[in-house]
């Protein structure tokens, strides 16, 4: 199928049977258990919700359908000229699992340039919202003003029908992921570059050399880290929080917009999303704190325990589900050793690397003392001149938008119900076990 509504439309009656099927055979089979400490702690490892566009290993690390990141580096289709996956084809691939040929993403970008537009009134929103305001507050703003096109909040007011609800937030996730490099690119202008905007050139250049051009970059090798950047930080299973969050608001029939949004109020976290600013701000911190003295194993475990010391976490290591260092850091780290390999932010993170995992072993209390996607990201843009790291995390939102509407598309289509798990007080588990 060169169409992906139509691609995805042949997947849905097979994965429903599929579904059917396990459901009559292993219905009442027990597929994970919840210990009280499990219950105070944050549900760790619980294994409680199904979610079909990726699956994480706690050694391996994440595989989107199936395919690792290198094998998706090597089998998805590229821009002409470019060494990396296009987003776009990561997206066919989260959402029909197959990975897709170069005819049907270029339909697919087709298709998404003639949505690119921005609906009257959003960049009004854009432009009214104050000075200082947080790039992820702005862009939350943005992708709310954006819902007033909501297909399926308009055709669930008029009645729509049950089997029609994938086809209705399908429409919304394509118009999202088509818009929101715009809005994206316009904070970014507006926070940091006195709002002289650029106009978009959208059917002319790939998503993400686009938003790249209307932040202001044009060169191809950062559209080129900016493809690589956008399909990493897509989709991370189902558990995480932003992950978690579309899903949750997007059972209750909450809109595409609705449930991307509150997703990105979850990334906009330190603990999350945020933590890959928070590492760039780390890291400067840190060339302060080092003045003149050398950049060595010595100083830097000094530092690392300074901050841990002051009651902070070491932002960009450790993980709630990995357990060995991240594959995405690992690709950006080979990136950064194919570009930038003499940049001295670079030489930093890759010291680090070899001094925070001792450190937090030492102080023996992290699970994984290893880094994660954060740790690198910032060091990469920084190299290309986009410094300003309270913006890091709005790309991790345009990516991250692309997963989750993936996923959101598949929620629909399986008609997956209100998310409703059962919570106890204190009090009745005291009750609970008082006789055990
Ligand atoms: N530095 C210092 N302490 C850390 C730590 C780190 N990088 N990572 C974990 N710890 C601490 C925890 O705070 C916890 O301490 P307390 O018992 O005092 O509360 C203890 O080690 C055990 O935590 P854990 O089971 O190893 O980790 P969690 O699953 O609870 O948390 C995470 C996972 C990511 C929140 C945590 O490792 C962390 O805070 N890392 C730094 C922030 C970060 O990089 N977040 C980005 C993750 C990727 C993303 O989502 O973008």
């Amino acid at each position: 199928e060169q169409d992906l509504k139509a691609a995805f439309a042949a997947k849905v009656p097979a994965m429903t049977a599929d579904i059917k099927e396990i459901k009559e055979k292993f219905g009442d089979q027990v597929l994970g258990t919840c210990t009280v400490t499990q219950a105070y702690g944050g549900m760790r490892s619980v294994k409680a919700m199904t979610y079909e566009t990726s699956l994480l290993d706690s050694e391996e690390g994440i595989r989107f359908r199936g395919y690792t990141i290198p094998e998706c580096q090597e089998l998805l289709p590229r821009a002409p000229g470019g060494l990396e996956p296009l987003p776009e084809a990561l997206f066919w691939l989260l959402l029909t699992g197959d990975i897709p040929t170069t005819a049907q993403i270029e339909s697919l970008q087709q298709d998404l340039a003639a949505r690119s537009k921005l609906p009257a009134g959003v960049t009004d929103v854009l432009d009214a919202t104050p000075a200082g305001l947080h790039p992820m507050s702005q862009l939350t703003t943005g992708l709310l003003a954006l819902q007033q096109d909501s297909l399926m909040a308009r055709e669930y007011a008029k009645g729509t029908t049950k089997n029609l609800y994938w086809e209705h937030t399908l429409e919304d996730a394509l118009n999202l992921i088509a818009r929101m490099p715009e809005v994206a690119a316009r904070v970014y202008r507006k926070t940091f570059k006195g709002g002289k905007y650029i106009p978009s050139k959208a059917g002319e250049l790939d998503l993400s050399a686009n938003y790249a051009h209307m932040m202001g970059f044009d060169s191809p090798s950062f559209a080129d880290l900016m493809r690589l950047y956008l399909c990493i930080h897509s989709d991370h299973e189902g558990g995480n929080v932003s992950a978690h969050t579309v899903r949750l608001v997007g059972s209750a029939l909450s809109d595409a917009y609705y449930s991307v949004a509150a997703g990105m109020c979850g990334l906009a976290g330190p603990l999350h999303g945020l933590a890959n600013q928070e590492v760039l701000n780390w890291l400067i911190g840190m060339r302060k704190a080092l003045g003149d003295l050398p950049m060595n194993e010595e100083n830097l475990t000094k530092i690392c325990w300074d901050t841990l010391n002051s009651g902070k976490v070491i932002p960009g290591f450790g993980h709630a589900v990995l357990r060995k260092t991240d594959p995405r850091y690992m690709c950006q780290r080979e990136f950064a050793l194919k570009h930038l390999p003499d940049d001295e932010m670079f030489k930093l993170v890759s010291l680090l690397y070899e001094v925070v995992p001792k450190v937090l072993t030492e102080q023996g209390k992290v699970k994984n003392p290893y880094p994660n996607v954060d740790a690198h990201s910032g060091v990469l843009l920084q190299y290309y001149g986009l410094t300003e790291q309270s913006y890091y995390t709005v790309l991790f939102g345009v990516s991250r938008a692309m997963g989750t509407c993936a996923s959101l598309v598949w929620d629909r289509a399986l008609m997956l119900p209100l998310e409703r798990p059962k919570s106890v007080t204190t009090g009745w588990i005291k009750n609970h076990f008082a006789n055990k």
